[in-house]
């Protein structure tokens, strides 16, 4: 990658770690990959379509790259997936220690093992949302635990996990799901209360972590493993922005984009669907601020849930 690149092009001042509020951190790994390789390939592609992508939201009248996005070096590890986990883990805990908004752009799903754990030890009482056509609940796979298809198998035994579109499972991981917290794609489709079901079940501080997958391969062909079926556009953002306003979500990935040459409409979905997210998440902020702004003696959007104390050294 180019030094001094910004995400999506955006002037200087608005990327600089100091000053920006969000953080996102390439992770351009695809070790496990069991079918088409190309996740690696995926940080860049959303990168360049990010670059070519109009940065005012229509839909919530705002310009979220104004609150600064800090792009950290892409995480190039990849002695073993063990190591990557190990990193990744690492990385995120520093930025969210330094109170940032973190987000991580994949890569395939073993990534958010390490995201997962940072971000469980972070905040209290957390959700892991789980936003993928595959369960991912083996708790080895390959010979490793750190396999795309172990993405959540942790997440399950130390949060509330709850999933979302699933549509793709083996039957052993049928013993370890939680049923009650599980809601299967052929279900969703004859549910019109589902968004509505899945709200009930998280908890205050959430955690999306969403496999491109999920969303049908009809517009979202770049993906590993496409499985029809999926999550269509405006029910995602319908979905994502009702997350946003009525949970603390605290950070979030994106993971499995596997570009190809024939096909940009994906990486443009992905670009997109990273800018929503942020956008719904920053529109929150500034509501619940213009509200409570009175009593908020601090700027930090975690300090009333997060486990550790305002921590500003740079
Ligand atoms: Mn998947």
């Amino acid at each position: 990658m180019k030094t001094n690149r910004t995400y999506a092009g955006i002037p200087e001042k608005f990327g600089k770690l100091e000053t920006s509020k969000i953080v996102l951190i390439p992770v351009p790994y695809d070790g496990t990959s069991t079918w088409q390789k190309g996740a690696d390939k995926g940080p860049e592609a959303f990168l360049n379509a990010s670059e070519n992508m109009e940065l005012y939201d229509i839909e919530t009248d705002s310009e979220v790259y104004l609150e600064g996005i800090y792009l950290t070096p892409p995480i190039t590890e990849t002695s073993s997936p063990e190591e990557m986990v190990d990193v990744v883990h690492e990385t995120a805990k520093k930025y969210i220690n330094k109170n940032k908004f973190v987000t991580l752009f994949g890569g395939e799903h073993s990534i958010s093992i390490g995201t997962i754990r940072a971000f469980n030890e972070c905040f209290d009482n957390l959700t892991v949302l789980h936003i993928d056509a595959h369960a991912d609940l083996r708790k080895e796979y390959g010979g490793s635990t750190c396999n795309h298809a172990c993405a959540v198998y942790e997440a399950n035994q130390n949060t509330n996990l709850v999933q979302v579109g699933i549509r793709s499972m083996d039957i052993s991981e049928t013993r370890v799901m939680n049923r009650d917290k599980v809601f299967f794609a052929h279900e969703m489709a004859a549910n019109e209360y589902w968004i509505d079901e899945v709200l009930d079940l998280l908890t205050g501080n959430v955690f999306i972590t969403f496999d491109l997958d999920a969303i049908d391969p009809s517009i979202m062909p770049s993906t590993g493993t496409p499985e029809p079926g999926g999550l269509f556009w405006y029910e995602t953002l319908e979905f994502l922005r009702k997350v946003f306003e009525q949970k603390n979500v605290v950070g979030f990935d994106i993971v499995e984009l596997c570009p190809n040459e024939q096909d940009k409409s994906s990486d443009f979905l992905a670009a997109k669907l990273y800018y929503k997210m942020l956008s719904y998440k920053f529109l929150q902020e500034k509501e619940d601020d213009d509200y409570d702004h009175e009593e908020d003696n601090s700027d930090s959007p975690f300090n009333k849930l997060s486990k550790f104390k305002d921590d500003d050294e740079y």
